[in-house]
């Protein structure tokens, strides 16, 4: 892999806005964050939204306005989170495909997500997948422990690949009740990724930086932003997404795979070209 797609979660739906007064919650933090995080070496967004009280939301009108803005003042792949806030209903979290967005992550499986429960059953992954297929949208297949990448198998055996043709996976590691972020553990997922697959890492809190060097040996992506971590270094907390996208392009240049351009990363991914 002659490069390194940078993606960027800047805002989750899980951190709170008067703890965090950075978190980018506003269109306008949003799309600022976007326009640095893009000089800094990311390719790719990973959107959560917020409400006007700063709480997240899967509101299509706001979804829209956000793909749009962020089209206007950037070239990023734009993908949207249908993973939510886990009490959102499928339903909602299905019409998330709706804004059109570039991309949209697709969770391979219910997992324990510290004291909550993310769940993705099998016939909502199913018709995610297909429901991105016929919008032409790129699924991300987001992983949060080995066992699915195995459903991910099963998902492309019996349905078919998906939009695009090509297969990238999203390993998020350290999430309490998923797999752990560990060097050991992103080698042995690696066994079940689907064949030609491309894979990203990200590492959720202190999981930040072992998981992203792992990747980078390993030959995969990263995603990082403030979604899965507020601390930069122990005792420092981040002072904002662009540091840490930062961080990683420095990283991935020592590694000699530099960032990837968002058109690159649109044609590796199978992502509609941004003319069309
Ligand atoms: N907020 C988590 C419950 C995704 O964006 O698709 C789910 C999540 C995954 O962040
Ligand atoms: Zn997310």
């Amino acid at each position: 892999m002659p490069g390194t797609l940078i993606t960027v979660a800047p805002t989750g739906a899980e951190h709170d806005k008067a703890k965090v007064p950075n978190l980018p919650v506003t269109l306008e933090e949003l799309v600022d964050t976007a326009v640095a995080c893009e000089r800094a070496g990311a390719a790719m967004i990973h959107v959560h939204i917020r409400d006007g009280a700063a709480r997240p939301t899967l509101d299509l009108d706001r979804l829209r306005a956000t793909v749009t803005a962020l089209r206007e003042r950037t070239t990023l792949v734009v993908q949207l989170s249908t993973g939510g806030a886990v009490t959102d209903p499928e339903s909602e979290r299905l019409r998330v495909l709706e804004a059109l967005p570039d991309s949209a992550s697709c969770t391979m499986g219910t997992v324990n997500f510290g004291d909550d429960v993310f769940l993705n059953r099998w016939e909502f992954i199913v018709e995610l997948h297909r429901r991105m297929r016929d919008r032409r949208i790129v699924p991300e297949y987001e992983i949060f422990d080995v066992g699915q990448l195995w459903s991910l198998r099963r998902l492309l055996d019996e349905h078919g690949p998906p939009a695009g043709g090509h297969v990238h996976v999203d390993l998020v590691m350290g999430v309490p009740g998923g797999m752990p972020g560990d060097a050991e553990t992103l080698v042995a997922a690696l066994r079940l990724l689907p064949p030609d697959a491309t894979f990203s890492a990200t590492g959720i809190g202190r999981a930040s930086l072992p998981v992203m060097l792992a990747a980078l040996s390993a030959g995969g992506h990263l995603r990082v932003g403030m979604e899965d971590t507020l601390s930069f270094a122990r005792g420092q907390p981040v002072a904002g997404n662009a540091a840490l996208v930062e961080r990683a392009a420095t990283l991935a240049k020592i590694a000699q795979r530099p960032p990837l351009q968002a058109s690159y990363v649109r044609a590796l991914l199978g992502v509609r070209p941004l003319s069309d």
